[in-house]
């Protein structure tokens, strides 16, 4: 039995948060080690627990809202686990700081979980971390894994894509920010936020939210539109009630099923093309040829697809040996 294993069985007996923080911790420094170190049959729809992104400006209220909903969702007996993502970016400064300070008054309470993880793996892209840890938290029977990503860029979009279900935070004024991946954000979203609603323009960013998924084509699968103040707060339990909605029809209609699907796929797809490259730079005649491209007596395109050429031949060759 391995370490990892060890600590699993550790979490699962005794509820130990210890062992919790060292596996999170495992999968963090090398996600690829621990699933690759593990004899689990964990392949397919393991995550038990619904997965919901949350995502939006920095300083819309996400983590003040998550803190709500964790509250809401405990009240009904739920376990919930919380990762909250790093951009790693100037927007992030002292953000993180700020999610645990909003969030304290669950730590004690055994039935929660609070994390922060960084968004950028060692190539820039997505951290392979992250979805493996939102993969470890849905297997160890949290109820819900509400995952807090700072939706700006293209990485922080992607992450929302990694949930079953995302909820994207505006504020009233959304309309004239340019901070947002604004045509990203729509793409991804299940519920439409608008927090902040104790302040002025709430009705003008509804209208323009709803042109705006008119204009996407989404006019007959109407997306809801939740207003809230999560400080006081205002609206948690409607915007409950759509969420709950949402996973109920994502479940029933076999689309959840489907999504858990393309996100495996798309994992496999991104450690493939991390292994692949990997591996074929430490081959000699690739770092030949890089060098020709160096020194500009091969085109870059042009020797990409004669390495790759090569690569499929001598692959070929073996296969059919075998
Ligand atoms: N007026 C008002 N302020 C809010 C509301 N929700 C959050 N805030 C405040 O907005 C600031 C940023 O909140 P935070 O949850 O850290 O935003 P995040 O960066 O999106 O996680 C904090 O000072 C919150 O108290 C709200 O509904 N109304
Ligand atoms: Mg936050």
């Amino acid at each position: 039995v391995s370490y990892a294993d060890d600590l699993v069985e550790r979490y699962r007996t005794t509820g130990d948060r210890g062992a919790l923080a060292r596996l999170v911790s495992l999968v963090e420094r090398d996600a690829e080690s621990f699933r690759l170190g593990r004899n689990i049959g964990e392949t397919t729809n393991e995550e038990a627990g619904f997965v919901l992104g949350v995502t939006g400006s920095p300083g819309a209220g996400k983590s003040t809202l998550v803190d709500r909903l964790v509250a809401n969702f405990r009240a009904a007996g739920d376990t919930v686990a919380v990762v909250a993502v790093d951009p790693s970016s100037p927007f992030s400064g002292g953000a993180i700081l700020g999610d645990r300070v909003r969030m304290q008054r669950h730590t004690q309470d055994p039935g929660v979980y609070i994390r922060s993880l960084a968004s950028h793996g060692h190539l820039g892209g997505l951290s392979v971390a992250v979805p493996e840890v939102v993969r470890l938290l849905g297997s160890l029977n949290f109820d819900w894994i509400l995952v807090e990503t700072v939706g700006v860029g293209q990485v922080e979009v992607e992450i929302a894509g990694e949930a079953d279900g995302t909820l994207v935070v505006v504020n009233p004024g959304w309309g004239d920010s340019i901070q947002a991946n604004k045509a990203g954000l729509m793409e991804v979203a299940d519920i439409f936020v608008i927090n902040k609603a104790d302040r002025d323009g709430v009705r003008n960013t509804k209208r323009d939210l709803e042109n705006m998924l008119e204009l996407g084509g989404d006019s007959g699968c109407s997306i809801p539109i939740v207003e809230t103040v999560s400080t006081e707060p205002r609206g948690i339990e409607e915007l409950v009630t759509e969420i709950q909605a949402v996973r109920e029809r994502l479940s029933r209609s076999g689309e959840l099923d489907e999504r858990r699907g393309d996100r495996r796929a798309r994992e496999f797809s991104r450690v493939l093309d991390g292994i692949w490259r990997e591996s074929l730079g430490e081959v000699g005649a690739v770092k030949e040829m890089r060098n020709a491209v160096k020194c500009g007596t091969r085109a870059p395109i042009e020797a990409a697809h004669s390495v790759m050429a090569d690569v499929v031949v001598a692959l070929q060759k073996r296969l059919e040996k075998e």
